[in-house]
């Protein structure tokens, strides 16, 4: 057969019975346009592959998932990376073994889980990605797994690197802190970033063009982890005493840059500027004690959308390539009205 089947017809094909999907698991070896499709079910097993659970970013993230799953009486199988891609790649590789009947997760880095979602897709089990996305060119959604339901990083870091123009007056040397590197929040939050200095956002010139005043004097990876944006702007700070603003790629790496800065007899807030991503409860707090400047949302709360979105792909809907999440954003403005509503 010659034909390439669309999602839908597979799923019609599914529904009418025709046994040549009862299994679910005949695949393997055969290509399909389509993600597999996953049949009505009194309950359902979902695999979910955690990268971490070592930020409060991340508990959140978890307990949305657990929440939702309990809420239905499904039933999630949870895996924890605790860092390790390698550990993330074997934790879902033995979730496929296990025959889970969806895998609903966060690629830790974008190429190196692309390959194990086109595993399971041989394997007949659905995919949808949530909170980081892999590598388009190794994996596509609609075609390979059923979404991405995330943020708009680059977005992300255009909002920041605004805020930080405003906030500045144009004027200042920034040390930005990396995400995981290979990760997709960091790879687009930089480039959201970047293009905003050089006077691009999403390809287009913007009416101000380069901002000649903002110059990032160093950037380096924190892996998004409170203790390594600590350690790291220690280091970096040394080198770059002129450092006038800090770029976080999320709020833990900024709370730690914050105790770095102040170990250092510097006064955040005052003669740096910071400005990072997530908006969590420490952040919101820091905003309102005038050490952190303001943070772009990212939510962790995906339990809810995440299940739904499963809903409609087994109802045969037509699921967007992107289920987008709209972020708020949080300065000295509003950050009082939201302490302690989030996580
Ligand atoms: O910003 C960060 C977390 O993947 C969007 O990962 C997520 C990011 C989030 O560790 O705090």
């Amino acid at each position: 057969m010659s034909r390439i089947l669309t999602r839908r017809s597979v799923l019609r094909l599914s529904a009418a019975g025709t046994g040549l999907f009862v299994a679910g698991r005949y695949f393997t070896g055969t290509t399909f346009a389509a993600p597999p499709p996953l049949e009505q079910q009194d309950t359902y097993t979902i695999g979910f592959a955690q990268t971490d659970l070592n930020n409060p970013w991340r508990i959140a993230e978890s307990k949305s998932m657990q929440d939702e799953a309990a809420a239905r009486g499904y039933t999630l199988v949870e895996t924890n990376a605790n860092e390790d891609t390698a550990k993330q790649i074997a934790d879902v590789k033995s979730l496929i073994a296990q025959g889970v009947d969806i895998l609903i997760f966060p690629p830790r880095e974008s190429q190196a889980l692309a390959p194990v979602v086109m595993e399971a897709k041989a394997a007949g089990i659905p995919v949808i990605l949530i909170d980081r996305d892999v590598d388009h060119s190794i994996a596509a959604p609609g075609e390979d797994y059923v979404t991405f339901i995330g943020s708009d990083f680059i977005d992300q870091g255009r909002r920041a690197a605004e805020w930080l123009a405003e906030a500045t007056g144009g004027e200042a040397r920034i040390i930005q802190l990396e995400g995981t590197t290979g990760a997709d929040p960091a790879i687009d939050r930089q480039q959201g970033f970047e293009d905003y200095l050089a006077g691009m956002v999403q390809g287009s010139p913007t009416p101000d063009g380069p901002i000649a005043g903002m110059e990032i004097i160093a950037s380096q990876t924190g892996n998004f982890t409170r203790d390594q944006g600590r350690e790291v702007m220690q280091t970096l700070l040394q080198a770059n005493p002129d450092v006038t603003a800090v770029y976080a790629h999320n709020d833990e790496m900024a709370i730690g840059a914050i105790a770095a800065l102040q170990e250092a007899g510097r006064a955040p807030g005052e003669d740096v500027t910071l400005v990072s991503i997530d908006g969590s409860n420490a952040a919101l707090d820091a905003i309102v004690d005038g050490t952190l400047g303001a943070t772009v949302e990212s939510s962790p709360f995906f339990g809810p959308i995440a299940f739904a979105t499963m809903d409609q792909y087994i109802a045969g809907e037509e699921i967007p390539d992107w289920v987008k999440v709209e972020d708020r954003f949080f300065d000295e403005s509003n950050a009082a009205e939201f302490q302690g509503t989030q996580y």
